[in-house]
């Protein structure tokens, strides 16, 4: 998911095109505000720390990216091409390294497991895309 800060920032063809050229396929696209309630089950797992609220209201707060992308080790290489969390120690080359400063509003969010890729698909895209 490209973040409103991604999207404001106008690097919305920059980061598919960095898929699309690393060789990956993608399969579902979308441009939309996310609600509230979609953000906080998207994060569900960091309910209770700190930066929770915050971040579930910036990620609804303006559009969003959503995409599904498809090829082999799609999700621990898009995880590398993200880069660490906070953009600050991002590397250079990562999309977090080279657009980023803010840890909340870092550019990106990439699934971290396939079972969260699965349950975020299905948040977005509904069961199309399920195996
Ligand atoms: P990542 O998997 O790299 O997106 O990182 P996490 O799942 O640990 O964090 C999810 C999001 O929470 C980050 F993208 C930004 C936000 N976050 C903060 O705002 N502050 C923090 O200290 C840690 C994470």
């Amino acid at each position: 998911m490209i973040k409103p800060e991604g999207v404001e920032r106008g690097l919305i063809g920059e980061i598919i095109g960095r898929f699309e050229r690393k060789g990956f396929k993608i399969v579902a696209l979308k441009l939309s505000k996310i609600s509230r309630e979609t953000a906080e089950k998207q994060y569900e797992e960091h309910r209770g720390k700190d930066f929770f609220e915050n971040l579930v209201s910036y990620i609804s707060s303006a559009p969003t990216v959503a995409m599904v992308i498809e090829g082999e080790n799609a999700i621990a290489t898009a995880r590398e091409m993200a880069g660490a969390t906070n953009p600050k120690l991002a590397k250079p080359a990562t999309i977090r390294g080279d657009y980023g400063i803010d840890v909340q509003r870092n550019i990106i969010h990439a699934s971290d497991s396939e079972e969260a890729a699965k349950r975020e698909i299905a948040l977005h895209f509904g069961n199309v895309y399920i195996e």
